[in-house]
């Protein structure tokens, strides 16, 4: 064996590792000079028939050589893949602008909520929910509209079917039963405002939906405490607030059976303050809701003896607010899930 055919392989090897132009003439140069029957490998299996002396001075060297000639070929390897990339397909174009990727936003009658909302807590109101899903008990009976009775036919109704419960649940017709909830488990004085979804059983038109949002809003305190003069002058605070300009209210009588009085609740019209024109069909005013005292019979279905306490409701429709501050034609858009409409906002 001659130290100097050693030599000769591995220079040979990095040579042919070092010139290989592609993966199949490096892949052919490992199993021509590394492979089992490679000169090396021959070498290799020798070792062990040579003397002790012998194998201590060509060990070393044919292990090194053939530890030379892999690193070699991992090397080719590495370097072949580096130049086989297709550099110029994957460029990148730093100074393209970025792709648009659309954020999506609130809903204009969520965000009219929590502006609400954030007006009221500012003046110290609570806000309070109640279930979607009602009983007949709390939507209408608890509310003094006593079954059979006509005014039970003001608000139409999607009645739930429900047989084997000793009561009959509907979807709530308005946000009203929240009033007699709450106080169940409160103690005046407080105030409330009541954001939330509430359902008709009517047709539909450019200012009617069957599904909508109301907001209600009780004050309760001891009697003599909580006036129809306070709630003339929160209703201004807030539309004013709302609306970011003076807003006059105007109270007509009207029948709610659980207030007395009951009053229809009108604002000065916010887009002709008052002078007349088309969206207040020239009269000055809109009309926003309804809302009145609180009715004995209500506190006493609540639990409250009767003529300790004193309040104010109301029940305004959110979507008509939201129409007249968006300046939005027909209440049916809203819920169309038309993005084009959507993305106005
Ligand atoms: C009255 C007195 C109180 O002490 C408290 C609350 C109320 C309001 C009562 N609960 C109520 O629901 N009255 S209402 O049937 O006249 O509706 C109130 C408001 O909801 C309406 O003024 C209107 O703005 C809106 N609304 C009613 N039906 C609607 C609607 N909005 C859109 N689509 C409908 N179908």
């Amino acid at each position: 064996m001659r130290i100097e055919r050693i030599s000769e392989i591995l220079e040979e090897g990095k040579r042919a590792f070092s010139e290989a132009a592609d993966e199949a003439s490096r892949s052919e140069t490992e199993v021509r000079l590394l492979g089992r029957k490679s000169e090396l490998s021959e070498i290799l299996r020798g070792l062990k028939d040579l003397s002790p002396e012998e194998k201590r001075e060509f060990g070393p060297v044919v292990q090194g050589a053939r530890r030379a000639l892999e690193e070699a070929a991992a090397a080719a390897k590495e370097r072949l893949l580096v130049e086989g990339r297709d550099w110029e397909s994957e460029r990148i174009d730093v100074s393209l602008p970025g792709a648009d990727d659309p954020l999506g936003h609130l809903h204009p009658v969520t965000t009219m909520i929590r502006e609400i909302e954030d007006i009221f807590t500012r003046l110290g109101f609570e806000i309070a929910e109640g279930p979607e899903l009602e009983t007949e008990f709390y939507n209408f009976d608890a509310l003094n509209v006593p079954a059979d009775h006509p005014a039970r036919d003001m608000q139409d109704t999607f009645f739930v079917e429900s047989d084997g419960f000793d009561t009959r649940y509907l979807l709530r017709t308005h946000t009203s039963p929240v009033q007699v909830r709450y106080m169940e488990t409160h103690t005046p004085p407080f105030r409330i405002i009541v954001p939330g979804r509430v359902f008709r059983n009517e047709s539909t038109d450019a200012s009617h939906e069957h599904t909508f949002h109301q907001f209600e809003s009780l004050v309760v305190g001891e009697t003599g405490d909580v006036t129809v003069g306070h709630f003339k002058h929160l209703g201004e605070t807030f539309f004013s607030e709302f609306f970011g300009r003076h807003v006059e209210v105007r109270l007509r009588p009207s029948y709610f059976p659980f207030v007395e009085p009951g009053f229809e609740f009108d604002i000065s019209c916010v887009l002709c303050g008052g002078a007349g024109c088309p969206a207040c069909k020239r009269t000055g005013w809109l009309e926003v809701g309804g809302a009145g005292m609180v009715q004995q019979k209500v506190f006493e279905a609540a639990g409250y003896p009767r003529g300790k306490y004193q309040g104010f409701a109301w029940g305004f429709g959110l979507e008509r607010l939201v129409m007249m501050k968006r300046r939005i034609p027909d209440i049916r858009l809203l819920m169309s899930g038309d993005l084009r409409f959507i993305r106005q906002f």
